[in-house]
Formats: structure tokens, C-alpha cells, sequence
């Protein structure tokens, strides 16, 4: 299959072009490097990447013309929700507009598409208090980031509704495992937490750690998408994607440090504000598909660590 990942050279998107080509694929990237990096894709041919901006529509549209996709996993996004506050205008065009122009040229271009994958989030749920956060509830977006992956997410569906193009959605809960970069104040808790442990450096919790977060590995976010992407059921559904089972922050932060051996110490300051004190994934509709999430929290954190301290020491 011909298969685009846009924002492939990003965290989860990298992880997803490598499942593609591992399974003998030919997989395309466009990915403009504003977060991601090329060297998380070293495997992908220089031919086959297109460093180029999603907002481009034209050129989107035209390489959606010549290289006729079967799929498309589109994970191109702006992904902090700070920088959809300070900039609600431009990720809009980012987080929407672009999407709908991938459908659209998918809808006028490429008849032989199979299937297009978009990339939701958990932020669709806001601070709903039931839970689990079910895609049968109600979704409450409190952030610009939140209201641009709703709307992103229902383009997609009716697009397969109304001129039957195939499409599922996917709303990812906490992703975490290699390649995330912890480098942010807003980067994923999981990979700031294991750079402190591997540099010896202070944690800060904001709040007093008992928060609690459905913290799925990016292997299974890859399964999950696989597994959607060969499914006639998921088409025109949205779907949950974590392990249906919420782990606290104080939990995950003791497990690091007896797993590591490393004893670091800790600062607590205010929660953030419109932090979600809980949050977790009902996966029932994912499962039904035949989803099982084959790493638990340690089994994550296990395969986290060792991926990461190989690549410290240079293996
Ligand atoms: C996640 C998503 C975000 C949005 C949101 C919607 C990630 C990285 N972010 O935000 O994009 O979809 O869900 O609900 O997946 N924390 C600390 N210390 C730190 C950093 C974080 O205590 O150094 C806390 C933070 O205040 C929060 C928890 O850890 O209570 C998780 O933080 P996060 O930024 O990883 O993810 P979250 O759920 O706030």
C-alpha cells in the first residue's frame, strides 16, 4: 500500500511510519519540522519526505494527485493546547482547516483512498466528571485545541457519511514512550519525569501527584490504528484510545524510581489551572474491534526505560 503519515516525524507519528515500513509498505511523510524531527525517521527515503507545511493546500492537494493513497494517518496538528490559546487563529488553520482540505482533496483527487485515520485527543471530554470518558458521553471542549480536534474529528466522520469516504477518528488519551520529547514545561508528564530520573534532576508535581491519567504506550496507540485502519467497522466511528485503567501521577513517579534505583528529590506547587483532576478511557467500542492493550503501565515504563537508557549509552 502507498501509506501518508503526516506529522510522521513527529513522536507518536515516527512510531507509526516505522509499524508502516516494517510491514513492507511504501510510506510517505509530510511533516514541516516545527515539532518534529527528521532524525526520529531516519528510515524514510529522502524521496518519499516532503518537508513541507499541511497548510499548503495546494501542494497538498497535488501530492494527494500523484501518489494516489490507500491510507492516510493524519497527525499533523498544532498538539500543545497553550499554543492554541496564544494562537487561536493560526492553529485553527493548522488543526481544521488543513484537515478538511486533506478530505476534500481525498473527495476530488484520490479515488483509490482506503482509508483516513485523524488524530482526536481525550481534550474533547474537558473536565466531564463521569467517568469513564465514553464516546457515547458528552463532550465538553474547553480549549481552542479541544474545539479545533472536535471539529476535526466531525469533518472526518461526515465525510464518510456524506460522500462515503472512508474515515475513522481516533481520540488518544496520554500517550507516552520514546521519541516524546520531554524538552517542554507541556510535554507529556511521562517523559519529563523519566528525564529527570536519568539526569538526576529535581520533579515538580503540580498538585499533590494524586491526579490520576490514562497512560497508554504509543506501541498500542500504533495497534489501535492498524487495527482501524483494517477494519470496515470503524468506518465513519470515533473511537477512545488508551488502556481503560487510570494510574496516578505519584503511582508511575514511585514505580520509576524503584525500577531505576534512582532516588530524586521533589518540589509541589499548584495545580495548573483547568488541570483534570481524573481522567480514563472507556475502550469498550476499540475492544469490540479486537483492541487489547498489550502493555500495562509497568510494562510500558519498562520498555520506555530500556529504549531510552539504549540510546543514552549509545546502543
Ligand atoms: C493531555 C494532553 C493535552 C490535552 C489534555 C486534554 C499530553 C502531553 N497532553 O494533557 O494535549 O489533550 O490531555 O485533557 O498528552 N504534570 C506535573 N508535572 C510536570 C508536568 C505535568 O505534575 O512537570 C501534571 C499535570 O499538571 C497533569 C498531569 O501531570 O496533572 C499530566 O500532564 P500532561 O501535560 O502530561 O497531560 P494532560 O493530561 O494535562
Amino acid at each position: 500500500m502507498n501509506v501518508l503519515v503526516t506529522g510522521g516525524a513527529g513522536f507518536i507519528g515516527s512510531h507509526v511510519v516505522e509499524h508502516y515500513l516494517n510491514h513492507g509498505h511504501e510510506v510517505f511523510v509530510i511533516d514541516n519540522l516545527s515539532t518534529g524531527n527528521r532524525e526520529n525517521i531516519p528510515f524514510v527515503k529522502a524521496e518519499n519526505f516532503f518537508e513541507e507545511d499541511i497548510c499548503d493546500l495546494d501542494l497538498v492537494g497535488n501530492i494527494i494527485k500523484e501518489y494516489q493513497f490507500d491510507l492516510i494517518i493524519h497527525l499533523a496538528a498544532v498538539v500543545s493546547v497553550v499554543d492554541t490559546i496564544n494562537n487561536p487563529v493560526d492553529s485553527n488553520e493548522v488543526n481544521i482547516t488543513a484537515t478538511l482540505n486533506l478530505l476534500e482533496s481525498n473527495r476530488l483527487y484520490n479515488n483509490n483512498i482506503k482509508r483516513i485515520i485523524f488524530a482526536s485527543s481525550a481534550a474533547v471530554y474537558g473536565n466531564n466528571t463521569q467517568l469513564p470518558n465514553s464516546i457515547m458521553k458528552l463532550v465538553n471542549p474547553i480549549s481552542p485545541y479541544a474545539i479545533q480536534k472536535y471539529a476535526g474529528e466531525q469533518y472526518v466522520k461526515q465525510y464518510s457519511n456524506l460522500y462515503d469516504i472512508p474515515t475513522t477518528a481516533l481520540r488518544f488519551f496520554n500517550v507516552y514512550g520514546p521519541r516524546q520529547d520531554p524538552k517542554s514545561a507541556y510535554s507529556g508528564v511521562l517523559s519529563i519525569m523519566q528525564s529527570s530520573y536519568l539526569d538526576e534532576k529535581p520533579f515538580t508535581f503540580f498538585g499533590d501527584g494524586t491526579q490520576t491519567r490514562d497512560f497508554v504506550y504509543v506501541k498500542d496507540v500504533v495497534q489501535a490504528i492498524s487495527l482501524v485502519a483494517d477494519s470496515d467497522n470503524a468506518i465513519g466511528h470515533v473511537f477512545n484510545v488508551g488502556t481503560g485503567k487510570p494510574s496516578s501521577l505519584m503511582e508511575v513517579f514511585e514505580f520509576l524510581g524503584n525500577v531505576l534505583e534512582k532516588d530524586i528529590s521533589t518540589n509541589f506547587v499548584n495545580e495548573r489551572e483547568g488541570d483534570i483532576k481524573h481522567s480514563y478511557a472507556d475502550i469498550q467500542e476499540l475492544s469490540n474491534l479486537g483492541y487489547f492493550p498489550k502493555y500495562s503501565i509497568e510494562e510500558g515504563l519498562y520498555s520506555y526505560i530500556n529504549e531510552s537508557t539504549k540510546k543514552e549509552i549509545g546502543v
